[in-house]
């Protein structure tokens, strides 16, 4: 083997030992943010889809008239894994907020997913 031929090769078997070093960890986390990708997707996918109804009851601590809004001091919601808590939620426009007042005890439905819902009904509290 001559010098030249020497040289080549040794250019060649370099640059591919620098494509091999520099490509596997490359491709190695475009996997990995590829997979990540694609498990937010599902997540988000699942979330939007399994919407729950869930049943409640509480005290109007305060009305949001202006933004349709309601908080609660509510009791335990088993059906989502809430404990008891006070809390702001947005409400339906076709639930009245006018015929509400503050301290009223109510039972309420809520319908969403994740840790966002909305109240979809409310009535007095036997
Ligand atoms: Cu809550």
């Amino acid at each position: 083997m001559d010098d030249a031929h020497y040289t080549t090769l040794r250019a060649v078997l370099a640059s591919a030992l620098i494509s091999v070093t520099l490509t596997l960890p490359v491709s190695g986390a475009l996997a990995q943010m590829s997979d990540m990708k694609k498990m937010m997707n599902d997540s988000k996918m699942s979330d939007t889809k399994k919407t729950t109804t869930a049943d409640a009851t509480g005290t109007i601590t305060a009305l949001n008239a202006a933004n349709h809004k309601i908080t609660f001091d509510h009791g335990p919601i088993p059906a989502i894994d809430w404990p008891a808590m006070k809390m702001e939620f947005a409400v339906a426009p076709s639930v009245d907020l006018a015929k509400l007042k503050t301290g009223d005890k109510v039972k309420f439905t809520l319908s969403g997913s994740g840790s966002t819902y909305t109240v979809q009904s409310i009535s007095p509290a036997p």
